[in-house]
């Protein structure tokens, strides 16, 4: 039988990958048969992305310095890789910002910027490979969403807003140009062991849990914050022939968050 999972021959784009759940999927891709191509915000980190994927064993990667905010930029490393690497078949819009500021506490800059990154990035991207994939009829397009991309919370009203228009530009995107085998989907993790949630899991000074760290183990029936290898498999299948006809969908990760109503007294 074909192996409907296999990447093998396609190139793909995870954008901010050089560590954190960007280069798990980013090397789930490669895994299953991808040439793996990804960018970062400086080319230290660019270097330092490029080096761990070559200490996981991988050899088919490219790595690009490219601010997803500038469509100029964007534009010109697209035009690159199509010349050095070719079509891309797989983008991941993954690059994403958190601003955990009080919404009456937090500047209209600062709001704009979280907006700027998590979904007028996702657009700029996505618009400059659509073309590239109607040519060739096929493309699949992942973005990567969040539990705030359903619920709300204190302090992350940018990051919501973002995420969850990020939600229907995914819907959009399958609407738009799903005529042309192009499927877009998202993937929403639930609370995942990366950088960008570090502060929300160190330990206070007497040694005890942060008490956001224990929330959450209480409000995931999993009882356990998610490892970005948690979204390997979703990546894979919503990257492969697997997923031909699943289209404008959002895949939550979430070791169950959203089915939950919490703890009961
Ligand atoms: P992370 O550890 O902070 O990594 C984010 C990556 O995006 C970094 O490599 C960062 O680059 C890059 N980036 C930020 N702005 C960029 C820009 N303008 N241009 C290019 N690259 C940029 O975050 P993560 O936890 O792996 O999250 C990855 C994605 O998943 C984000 O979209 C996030 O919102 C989403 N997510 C995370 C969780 C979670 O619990 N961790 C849950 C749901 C959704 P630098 O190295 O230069 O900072
Ligand atoms: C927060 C978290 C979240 C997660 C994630 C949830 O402060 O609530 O950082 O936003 O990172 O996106 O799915």
């Amino acid at each position: 039988m074909e192996n409907k999972f296999s990447l093998e021959g396609k190139v793909a784009l995870v954008t901010g990958a050089s560590y954190g759940i960007g280069f798990a999927i980013a090397a789930a891709l490669g895994k299953a048969g991808a040439a793996i191509v990804f960018n970062d915000l400086k080319q230290e980190f660019v270097d330092k992305g490029l080096a761990a994927y070559k200490e996981a064993g991988y050899t088919n990667v490219k790595g690009y310095v490219c601010d997803v905010t500038s469509e100029e930029q964007v534009n010109d490393m697209v035009a690159k890789i199509e010349k050095e690497v070719g079509v891309i078949d797989i983008l991941v819009n993954n690059a994403g910002i958190i601003k955990r500021i009080p919404m009456i506490e937090m500047s209209a800059a600062e709001f704009r910027q979280v907006i700027d990154v998590d979904l007028n990035a996702p657009f700029i991207v996505a618009k400059a490979v659509i073309p590239s994939m109607i040519k060739k009829g096929a493309g699949k397009i992942i973005n990567i969403c969040s539990m705030m991309s359903e619920l709300g919370r204190e302090t992350v009203s940018a990051y919501a807003a973002a995420k969850g228009g990020l939600k229907m530009l995914t819907r959009n995107i399958a609407s738009e140009y799903g005529e042309y085998n192009i499927q877009c989907n998202g993937i929403g993790p639930g609370y995942i062991a990366t950088p960008q949630t570090a502060p929300l899991r160190e330990l206070q000074p007497d040694g005890s849990r942060h008490p956001f760290d224990s929330f959450i183990i209480s409000k995931t029936p999993a009882a356990r914050w998610g490892a970005p290898e948690d979204l390997e498999g979703p990546a894979v299948f919503l990257a492969s022939n697997a997923s031909d006809f699943v289209n404008g969908h959002i895949l939550y990760v979430d070791g169950g968050i959203l089915a939950y109503i919490g703890k009961q007294p």
